[in-house]
């Protein structure tokens, strides 16, 4: 019997290629090439289903290019590179990945957090610079992380995975603003108070922004909300480039409008925007936040075991677009 043909976009672990091989006939990038719409298109054609990373674009001009879709698995929970709508409409099943990798995140938004408040970076390039001949009383003196408030916009999984850290491990204030307020029961799971979005500009010592991308996320955090925070604070943006308008957060940076910044997305990713490479008060880490072996293989799995339950068994595990299974 012919495999079904599925497409693999980005260059993925071997043991995924080797379990999806078993069940489809399968199309790999084995030089990992970033592929131009066109040739995204290309590959895709005749193929129903594709194994995407979060960098391909899945919108109405590739769906209508593409008719034999039935399926595209996300091999990241953040899912901005597809028009779901348009996916709905073309009847193909859009699925992300995410739980698997919650705590990992977390880790990383913390790990984020204390480079940036302690100028982990910026320390070390200058003892690597030869700079460090004396010690002084005052030398790279940030800011306290225990006791703190910590700031947090954007509270679903990886928000709450962060304000359990600083609540339980570093004896924190936490406060949140989100869409929609918790339950009480994760509230106090978290230790986490609700707040709106001005008092959490205002209040916070350290910001951290988890809030999924969307047009209404887009600059959520601009000159305008920068003016609000304390001269003091840090921001940390392990959510997605765009969320923040890296123009204006450079310039408060230079301007020490805030103190600090710790940024793992940028608008534009890879490119940097170049005046973020010339402030010192920055860390400035390749999106990279999930990225552990355990987890980025968890990730893939989960993507894969979405290809293999919904075009085996109409079966997926995490679907974004239900309704399509319903037809
Ligand atoms: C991914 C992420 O590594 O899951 C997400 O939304 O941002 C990261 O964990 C990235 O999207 C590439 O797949």
């Amino acid at each position: 019997m012919n495999k079904s043909k599925i497409l693999i976009a980005r260059a993925v672990f071997p043991e995924v290629i080797a379990r999806l091989s078993q069940t489809f006939d399968v199309e790999t990038n084995p030089t990992d090439e970033i592929w131009t719409k066109a040739q995204l298109i290309e590959r895709l054609r005749g193929k129903v289903g594709a194994f995407t990373t979060g960098g391909e674009r899945i919108d109405a001009e590739v769906l209508a290019a593409c008719p034999d879709l039935k399926i595209v698995a996300n091999m990241s929970v953040g899912y901005n590179n597809f028009d779901v709508p348009a996916m709905t409409a073309a009847g193909v099943l859009a699925t992300n990945a995410p739980d698997v990798l919650t705590e990992t995140t977390a880790d990383f938004g913390f790990a984020l957090l204390m480079a940036t408040a302690r100028r982990v970076t910026e320390s070390e390039h200058y003892l690597r610079a030869g700079q460090w001949t004396k010690w002084s009383y005052d030398m790279f003196a940030g800011s306290d992380v225990h006791g703190a408030t910590l700031g947090i916009l954007g509270m679903g999984r990886i928000g709450q995975g962060i304000a359990r850290r600083g609540a339980h491990g570093f004896g924190m204030n936490v406060i949140y603003h989100n869409r929609s307020r918790l339950a009480p029961a994760l509230e106090a799971a978290c230790k986490a108070r609700y707040v709106s979005k001005d008092e959490l500009l205002q209040s916070a010592d350290h910001l951290v922004l988890v809030l999924p991308y969307s047009a209404e996320s887009h600059h959520a955090i601009g000159a305008a909300e920068i003016a609000k925070m304390k001269p003091t604070a840090t921001l940390i943006n392990i959510a997605r480039g765009g969320i923040v308008d890296d123009a204006a957060l450079a310039a408060a940076l230079r301007d020490k409008r805030i103190a600090a910044a710790g940024l793992d997305v940028f608008e534009g990713e890879p490119k940097v925007h170049p005046d973020l490479l010339t402030v010192p008060n920055v860390v400035l880490t390749p999106h990279i936040a999930s990225a552990t072996r355990p987890t980025r293989m968890a990730m893939a799995n989960l993507a894969a075991d979405n290809l293999v339950g919904f075009l085996t068994q109409g079966k997926p595990l995490t679907a974004l677009n239900p309704e399509v299974l319903k037809r």
